[in-house]
């Protein structure tokens, strides 16, 4: 198979670049057929030729670099931030003048409604954890315009890569309240049958990979997949140009992983926007503790990204910067965009973590106070005339309804086969498995008052080489 993928790629390629030594085959045939489309639009061929009596540095790294005699050093805090991008501020009123919202009232109201959904389930699942009837959970609160007004900008054909919190995105491109409580509460509709943590979602319809525990590596691998469709759309200019959108917080960004994305995204020019959800905390660990310097938006600057900074609590402004970032990320080519949102944490880390041990409560009150973006977005629709108090009232009581719903119908279905624990990974069962599910099944046989069985589909029937 390998061989055969290696060989078609070459032969699209007619001018290949030079094999590198030590290169395994399959990969520079890859770089060959990618060759052209890499180098051929935006950027010239490397060259670290020095023009003879110049009077600038002309090494890569540096292009056109004057010379100068005097010895300064640039210091941070004489370049001014970056600003942050903002359309509606915290009262509901338009900043930027030439705003046009390039939606319907229907369309609002959903992205609205998708805001509550998020906010209402996440407020059922928190109180569920404290019944001891989900392990764990995740509240995405105050951040709910990063997720759904992104979202909402892309195309469905894109690839997600989500980290945990944005559950908005979900919601927004259709993940159903029935799959949500599928995978929290692990029963057997959860296609991961209950081997992930609650909030690790994924949906294969909906083109988004499944969440991973382990910090910022969904990072390289939008890059990667952001250059896998880059190289698709060569081959097939007739399908729909698709870009990867890679969510990730701020902490995140602290990891070897995130530049080493960055520099892959930037020098391969993949199609892919890099969204931060900068919500001032990585657990205990605030912002003013985890960097120096402006922020992640100035590191992407740094690698040679176009770069904007959000107000990530207005979901006009992140709406309008990733429609924009889509339509740059598709251009020439292709090249990665990043979105710094600004935002704030409203609740604790996890419903393992207690924030007020590291933060004081009235931090938290004047945020929920101030600048909550459901209420921003509210006042924006009052204003309007397209909402008031009692649509206010039927969309909360039927959106508590429908989760609610969906949370008691999960919680009766029984959790997956016990023999699923065995599958998945050799297609059919090695005989070192086949012994350890025996062994299991003689051991529940032995011990039948210690488990309740019967909360899994098939009990301990399912325990058997011939299902
Ligand atoms: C590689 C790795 N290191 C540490 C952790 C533990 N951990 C889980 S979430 C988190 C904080 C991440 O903060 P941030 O990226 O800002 O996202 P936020 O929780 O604020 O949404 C840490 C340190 C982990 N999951 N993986
Ligand atoms: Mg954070």
């Amino acid at each position: 198979m390998k061989n055969r993928i290696a060989t078609s790629l070459v032969s699209t390629s007619k001018r290949c670049a030079p094999r590198q030594h030590g290169t395994p085959a399959i990969l520079a045939h890859t770089c060959r057929s990618t060759y052209q489309s890499c180098y051929s639009s935006t950027v010239a061929p490397p060259s670290v030729s020095q023009p003879p009596n110049a009077d600038y540095l002309a090494f890569p790294g540096a292009a056109k670099s004057a010379f100068s005699h005097s010895l300064k050093f640039e210091q941070p805090s004489t370049h001014p931030a970056l600003s942050t991008y903002r359309v509606v501020d915290q009262n509901g009123v338009v900043v930027d003048p030439n705003f046009k919202p390039d939606l319907s009232d229907e369309e609002v109201v959903k992205l609205y409604r998708d805001m509550l959904t998020t906010s209402i389930m996440d407020i059922i699942m928190f109180d569920a954890h404290r019944q001891g009837r989900i392990s764990f959970y995740m509240v995405a609160a105050g951040e709910e315009a990063t997720s759904v007004g992104s979202a909402s900008a892309l195309a469905k054909e894109d690839v997600v890569f989500l980290q945990y919190r944005e559950q908005g995105v979900l919601v927004q491109r259709g993940f159903k309240l029935a799959e949500f409580m599928n995978q929290l509460f692990a029963n057997k509709y959860d296609p991961g049958r209950g081997r992930n943590m609650p909030v690790h979602y994924g949906s294969r319809e909906l083109n988004v990979h499944t969440i991973s525990s382990p910090l910022a590596t969904q990072l390289p691998q939008a890059a990667g997949a952001a250059y896998a469709l880059k190289i698709q759309h060569r081959q097939n200019p007739s399908a729909p140009p698709r870009v990867a959108i890679c969510y990730f917080g701020e902490g995140a960004a602290s990891e070897g992983d995130f530049h080493a994305a960055l520099n892959i995204a930037a020098t391969r020019e993949c199609p892919v926007i890099f969204f931060c959800r900068n919500n001032g905390y990585a657990i205990s660990t605030s912002t003013q503790e985890q960097y120096r310097g402006d922020g992640i938006a100035a590191r992407a600057l740094g690698y040679g990204i176009d770069t904007i900074r959000v107000d990530g609590n207005d979901i006009w402004a992140v709406r309008e910067a990733t429609k924009k970032a889509r339509e740059m990320a598709l251009q020439d080519g292709g090249k990665p965009v990043m979105i710094e949102a600004m935002t704030y944490r409203v609740s604790h880390h996890s419903t393992s973590d207690d924030s007020f041990a590291y933060r004081k409560k009235v931090e938290v009150e004047e945020w929920k106070r101030r600048d909550n973006p459901i209420i921003r977005l509210r006042k924006w629709m009052e204003a309007k005339g397209i909402w008031d108090e009692d649509k206010e009232r039927e969309a909360r009581e039927s959106i508590r309804r429908d989760v609610l719903k969906a949370f008691s119908e999960a919680e009766r279905e029984k959790k997956p086969a016990m023999r699923s624990m065995f599958e998945d990974v050799y297609e059919d069962l090695t005989p070192d498995l086949k012994v350890q599910m025996a062994e299991l099944r003689s051991h529940l046989e032995r011990y039948p008052e210690e488990y309740d069985v019967d909360e899994f589909e098939g009990g301990k029937d399912s325990l058997t080489s011939q299902p």
